[in-house]
């Protein structure tokens, strides 16, 4: 079977220049190909510096990060580009269109598959109460739509994206439990059994996840299942408790 975005941390320890203690420490985990991984934590855990270590914006100053055996230094950015795509915790919109936002991801991609799109990332309907719908003027920052929108969008443009690999920074906490379940029961067929990671508030969100990393003050503290670590992990039930 071809490789479908098999990642890996090994020792991964990395602080921001000039702090005296590193934001991640000793990072170790593999995310299987095809799977999701879901990553919990509390604020300031350093989850969102685990996805940025994942896209490069940072590296690492021990250990390494693996994509399907290649080293992430070791790509180009249009290797990882390809590989690898973020819904970022805070989305932005370039001046534009909705559907020029959205053929950012990819820029031939079709109307249809614009629509299929928002209609996996629950932002159909808005899009089609828009006046001129897909050509929509937004503008750069997005500031014409809610911030619940704009994250549709940043969803549905990932999805047109189609990489290999789906990193979702809390990218569903904003939506309503209900519309956050229909994106998630979507998303499997969408993405074709890509390799997705999760970063989420609610446990809700990740229950059904194949893997969940437990991260605290840097260090992945617990992993398993949501079975595994209510049976396991303190931090989790903690978690789940709050
Ligand atoms: P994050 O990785 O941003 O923490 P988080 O994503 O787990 O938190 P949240 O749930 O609120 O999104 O930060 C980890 C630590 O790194 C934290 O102490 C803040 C610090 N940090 C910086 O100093 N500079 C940065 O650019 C980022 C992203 C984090
Ligand atoms: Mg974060």
């Amino acid at each position: 079977t071809p490789e479908r975005g098999r990642i890996e941390f090994s020792g991964v320890t990395f602080g921001f220049p000039g702090a005296e203690t590193p934001v991640v420490k000793d990072a170790s985990f593999v995310v299987e190909p095809g799977k999701t991984t879901a990553i919990i934590g509390s604020t300031g855990a350093g989850k969102t510096v685990l996805l940025n270590l994942m896209l490069r914006l940072y590296d690492p100053q021990q250990g390494t990060i693996t994509i399907d055996g290649a080293p992430v230094s070791q790509l180009t950015r249009e290797q990882l580009a390809d590989a690898i795509g973020l819904v970022p915790q805070r989305p932005y919109l370039f001046a534009g269109t909705i559907a020029s936002n959205l053929r950012f991801g990819r820029s031939g991609a079709t109307e249809e598959e614009l629509w299929e799109a928002l209609r996996v990332a629950q932002g159909e309907d808005f899009v089609k109460a828009k006046e001129l719908g897909l050509d929509e003027p937004v503008s750069q920052g997005g500031t014409s739509v809610s911030g619940g929108q704009r994250q549709r969008l940043s969803i549905a443009r990932l999805l047109v994206a189609r990489p290999k690999v789906y990193l979702f920074d809390d990218s569903f906490s904003a939506l309503d439990v209900a519309t956050d379940a229909r994106l998630r029961a979507a998303l499997p067929e969408a993405t074709q059994g890509a390799t997705t990671i999760i970063v989420a508030q609610r446990v809700s969100t990740i229950t059904e996840a194949d893997q969940i990393l437990v991260i605290e003050a840097g260090e992945i503290v617990g992993r398993g299942t949501h079975d595994e670590l209510l049976a396991s992990s303190d931090v989790y039930q903690e978690i789940v408790r709050s």
